[in-house]
């Protein structure tokens, strides 16, 4: 194990003490390559030896999903019991919670799945304190609400080291890269826009993953890290969002050098909360209900009138046949067409496919074979 994370570290070394140029561009492309590569087969290693996990997966269910993040003992079930209803334990000392329990949140209509998991210790990428369990349960989920406390503020950057090294990328579109692997002809590459890499960095990374014949398309920026990404496979990208809870333990100073901290790190400013008090509790579940891009369609049934009491709530974008999906099983199939007043289209009772992008405040009407 020594052996292991010596070897990461001699090469985290000699990344960070080589000065990024045209020259040295390869031969860091290569060891970052090389130490992606390392990682993740450690990490693979270490969930495939950490045993079955007894039923600690949890069922995707409700409009959409949030998992609470965070070190042990920051709060983490004292927030889902606010937020939700729900009655988990809390308790002063770390490892209360041993399981991902789940809660639901109603809120504007929506039906939000809160996931309250384990504290996450440093190494969980690597299976250490039931991390196989909570990694994986994080990276199925919508969006990610990183929770810290008034104290540890400093422990952000491991949390956020911890997701990255699970393939776990926070607020952060996928770069737009293809690879297709081929039989012969080398390494080609094109791209659209300026890429910011050059065929010699991406032969170096691609052969560093014994990858000598590839077909390689950029659209848009992308850096060394992202185009490593990319070859690895297996990286989520999530949003995600800070909250700083326990503000009522703090003075106003050292709330907002907590905040300041947390701002300077992770480049936005968290939400100040209280998980006992309930301070800005509502307008974080409204941030939740924000983040996760919910819009509301106003289901009217073929030849009756629109039932806009209670739109059915699904996340941006959504075609019909999300809608349909989301309604039942047998929609997509016995679909003949749909008819749609509002945003979405250009004039009242518009006939719509299944393929059609829907918007906040649209009317549907969906037509299908006896
Ligand atoms: N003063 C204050 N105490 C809080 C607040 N939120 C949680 N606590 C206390 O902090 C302790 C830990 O809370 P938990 O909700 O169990 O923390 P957790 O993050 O779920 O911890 P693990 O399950 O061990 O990971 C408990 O004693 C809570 O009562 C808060 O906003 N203010
Ligand atoms: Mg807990």
């Amino acid at each position: 194990m020594g052996s292991l994370e010596d070897t990461i570290k001699e090469i985290e070394d000699e990344i960070r003490n080589t000065k990024y140029n045209k020259a040295t561009s390869q031969h860091i492309g290569r060891l970052k390559a090389k130490l992606a590569k390392i990682k993740d087969e450690a990490v693979e290693r270490a969930m495939a030896s950490s045993g079955g996990g007894e039923g600690f997966s949890v069922k995707k269910s409700g409009d959409g999903t949030v998992v609470l993040v965070g070190f042990p003992s920051v709060g983490k079930s004292t927030l889902l019991n606010k937020m939700t209803g729900t009655e988990t334990d809390t308790a002063a000392y770390a490892f209360t919670t041993l399981t991902v329990v789940p809660g639901s949140m109603q809120h504007k209509g929506a039906n939000i799945q809160i996931l309250d998991i384990p504290g996450l210790i440093a190494g969980a990428a690597m299976g250490k304190g039931r991390g196989k369990e909570v990694i994986a349960v994080v990276r199925s989920a919508d969006l990610i609400l990183l929770i810290g406390d008034v104290f540890n503020g400093k422990h952000l950057d491991v949390l956020l080291r911890e997701l990255y090294d699970a393939g776990i990328r926070v607020n952060k579109e996928r770069p737009d890269i293809t690879i297709k692997k081929s039989g012969n002809g080398g390494v080609r590459f094109n791209s659209v826009g300026r890429s910011g890499l050059d065929l010699e960095e991406i032969r170096a990374i691609l052969s560093e993953n014994k990858c000598m014949n590839a077909d390689v398309l950029v659209r848009g920026e992308v850096t060394q890290d992202d185009f490593i990404d990319a070859m690895r496979g297996n990286r989520i990208y999530v949003p995600a969002f800070f909250a700083i809870n326990k503000v009522d333990l703090v003075d106003e100073e050292t709330r907002q050098e907590t905040e300041k901290e947390v701002t300077a790190k992770f480049g936005e400013p968290p939400i100040m909360i209280s998980a006992h008090s309930g301070y800005h509790v509502e307008e974080l579940k409204d941030m939740i209900y924000d983040e996760l891009g919910f819009i509301r369609i106003y289901l009217k049934p073929a030849g009756g009138k629109a039932d806009m009491e209670e739109p059915l709530i699904i996340r941006e974008p959504a075609t019909v046949e999300d809608v349909c999906n989301k309604l039942h099983r047998d929609f997509v199939y016995k679909f003949k067409y749909a008819k749609a007043w509002g945003p979405s289209v250009k004039h009242d009772a518009q006939r719509v496919g299944l393929s059609h992008q829907l918007l906040d405040g649209d009317i549907l009407s969906i037509v299908t074979r006896a």
